[in-house]
Parts: structure tokens; C-alpha cells; sequence
């Protein structure tokens, strides 16, 4: 039996020192320490020795035990190490940590700010206001009658019935020009609200509006400044014209086109074949809203220009469905 158990110990030394896994290690353990182990079964027939065999079995059975039993231990610290490839390599403390997902803004936001940014280098002071605004602010005092079709209930979103949902960002500029007297020149940013849903129209989108108001303002004026924006928004190259249109807050009016930004000029979808896109309306304010601001329209004279957003970053980032900017898709907002 000693010669057996010398054996027993040699050959599980090699074994052990061999094991590169847990899994095999716990297979060793069962093998020669747990309840049905070879050592464990040695052990069982030590009672049945002659008496005065017992105690050196005994002792030489236990010896082992306690060196498999230690050679163990040490073999699953060993594994418990990063070096070793073990479980505790699954928590690599030298590997660098996994940085927190970084958010931005929203393309509409950004566009806002470029558009800002652009207006504030050129003077311009940015202003912002209620969305929910009076009647007389939102219609009224920009020249828009009682019978105007832009005041029909279709198009405006009513909370009473002389209090709106502003349906343009024009009402700030108003509520400048009742508070100081020129010069002025803001741009107000923001949330716009209208009663039109459907593939091309959200029922809120957002708008920014720019104002100048001074002595000797002219349509040169607002031709210069406008060109400049479309340059620096849209690139240097960027052709651009004024075509004669109308505005109630405005006289003469103009809408800005660009040379459309998918097919240069040649005609495509996008610009329904005629090589422009609309970008933004503008004109000399009338001296009707002058009348409601109580500046004089014979020593002052200004120009104004309103533009929407979605319409401007769709153009930018070649975007051809205003609903991406409102569904929240990550997929979509991740690109930006
Ligand atoms: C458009 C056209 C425009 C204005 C907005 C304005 C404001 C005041 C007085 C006169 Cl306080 N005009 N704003 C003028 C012309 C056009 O917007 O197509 N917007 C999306």
C-alpha cells in the first residue's frame, strides 16, 4: 500500500503541475481529494490494516493529502491571476476604460447655431421670446388683417381667441422695436407652430427671422447681407437670386433661391427640374408695421428675412424627409 500511495502522489504531482484550466483543475480535485477520490479510497482501507500498520499509513496518507491539498490551492491562485489567462482576466485592470458614450446636438440645433453664428458676426444681437404669443403680436402689428388666409384657423394653432401658438418668430422682432429705438438688428431663433401635418409639413418646425432697422437702409442692404450668409452657409460659389414676391410685413418682397445643391443647375427632383431651391423670403419692411412700433417711417428704413430650418439643414446635409429630424431614429441622429 505505501509503494501504491507513492505512486498516487508522483503521478498526481505531474498531473497538477500540467493544468492550465479550471475546469481540469476541479476534474484533479474530484479525482484524487473528493468523497470517491483515489487518496479518499486509500484512506477508507487503512481500518482494515493489521493495527500496527495503521499509524505510518496513516500519517503517510495524510502527508499527501495535505500537499495535493495545498499544490491545489496554489494552482487556483495561480489561475486566479490576469497573467494566467483565468477568470480574473476577464476584469483586465491594466486595459484602458471604456470612455462614456458621448452625445451631440441635434442637426437642427446645429444648423441654428451656424446660422446664428454667421448673422452674429455680422452684427446682428440674438433674440428670444414666448412660443405662445398674443394675436397682436403674431398677426396685427405685422400688417396680417382680420380676413387674412394666414390667420385662418387652419393654419394657426389658437389657445383663446387672441392668444396663439406663434406661427412665425416675427412677434420677437416686434416686441424689439416697441422696447428701443433703432438701430436694430436681431435674429430670433426658435419653435414655430402651424396646423399642417402631413409627409412635407410638421406641425412645429423651426424658423429663424433676422431684422435691421436704420437710418438708410437699403434693398442693397439686404442683398449684400443675404449673399453673404448664403456664401458662408452653402460654400463661396454658391449662386444665388432674388425673385420678386409678397409678404403683408414686407414691401417689395423677395425669396432667395440657390443654384440647387444635388445637380448644380441641371435640373433634378429635388428642384423640381428648374436648377434653384428656395431658400428663404425677405423684403423692406413695411411702413404699416412701422405705424404699430411708432418709429418714423420717413427717417428709418430696414429689411427683414425669415427662413425654416428643417428646409435649410435638408438642403445642407442632402436630407429628403423633413420626418427624420422628429423621429428620434439614433441611427439617423448618429450621423451627424
Ligand atoms: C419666410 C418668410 C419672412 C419676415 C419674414 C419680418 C419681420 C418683421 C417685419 C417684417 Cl418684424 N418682416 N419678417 C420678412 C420677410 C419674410 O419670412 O419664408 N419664412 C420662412
Amino acid at each position: 500500500m505505501k509503494a501504491q500511495l507513492l505512486e498516487l502522489e508522483t503521478r498526481a504531482l505531474k498531473e497538477i503541475d500540467a493544468i492550465a484550466e479550471f475546469s481540469e483543475l476541479e476534474a484533479f480535485r474530484i479525482r484524487y481529494l473528493g468523497k470517491k477520490g483515489q487518496l479518499t479510497r486509500f484512506v477508507k482501507q487503512i481500518g482494515r490494516l493489521a493495527p500496527e500498520e495503521r499509524p505510518a499509513m496513516g500519517k503517510l496518507a495524510n502527508r499527501i493529502k495535505k500537499e495535493l491539498s495545498d499544490r491545489f490551492e496554489q494552482a487556483k491562485a495561480a489561475l486566479d491571476s490576469p497573467k494566467a489567462g483565468g477568470r480574473a482576466s476577464l476584469m483586465d485592470l491594466t486595459l484602458p476604460g471604456r470612455a462614456p458614450v458621448r452625445g451631440h446636438l441635434h442637426p437642427i440645433s446645429r444648423v441654428i447655431q451656424e446660422v446664428c453664428r454667421i448673422f452674429s458676426r455680422m452684427g446682428f444681437r440674438v433674440v428670444k421670446g414666448p412660443n405662445v404669443e398674443l394675436d397682436y403680436y403674431n398677426f396685427e402689428a405685422l400688417n396680417i388683417p382680420r380676413d387674412h388666409p394666414a390667420r385662418d384657423m387652419q393654419d394657426t394653432f389658437y389657445i383663446t381667441d387672441n392668444i396663439v401658438l406663434r406661427t412665425h418668430t416675427s412677434p420677437m422682432q416686434v416686441r424689439v422695436m416697441e422696447s428701443q429705438k433703432p438701430p436694430v438688428s436681431i435674429i430670433a431663433p426658435g419653435k414655430v407652430y402651424r396646423r399642417d401635418s402631413d409627409v412635407s409639413h410638421t406641425p412645429m418646425f423651426h424658423q429663424v427671422e433676422g431684422l435691421l432697422v436704420d437710418k438708410g437702409v437699403t434693398f442693397g442692404d439686404l442683398k449684400g447681407t443675404l449673399a453673404s450668409f448664403v456664401h458662408q452657409m452653402f460654400g463661396n460659389e454658391t449662386p444665388l437670386r432674388f425673385r420678386p414676391s409678397f409678404f403683408p410685413f414686407t414691401e417689395p418682397s423677395a425669396e432667395v433661391d440657390i443654384r440647387c445643391v444635388m445637380c448644380k443647375g441641371t435640373g433634378c427632383r429635388t428642384c423640381s427640374h428648374t436648377g434653384w431651391l428656395e431658400i428663404l423670403g425677405s423684403g423692406m419692411v413695411d411702413p404699416e408695421v412701422y405705424r404699430f412700433v411708432d418709429y418714423d417711417p420717413d427717417v428709418y428704413s430696414g429689411f427683414a428675412f425669415g427662413m425654416g430650418i428643417e428646409r435649410i439643414a435638408m438642403l445642407k446635409y442632402g436630407i429628403d424627409d423633413i420626418q427624420l429630424f422628429f423621429k428620434n431614429d439614433m441611427r439617423f441622429l448618429r450621423q451627424f
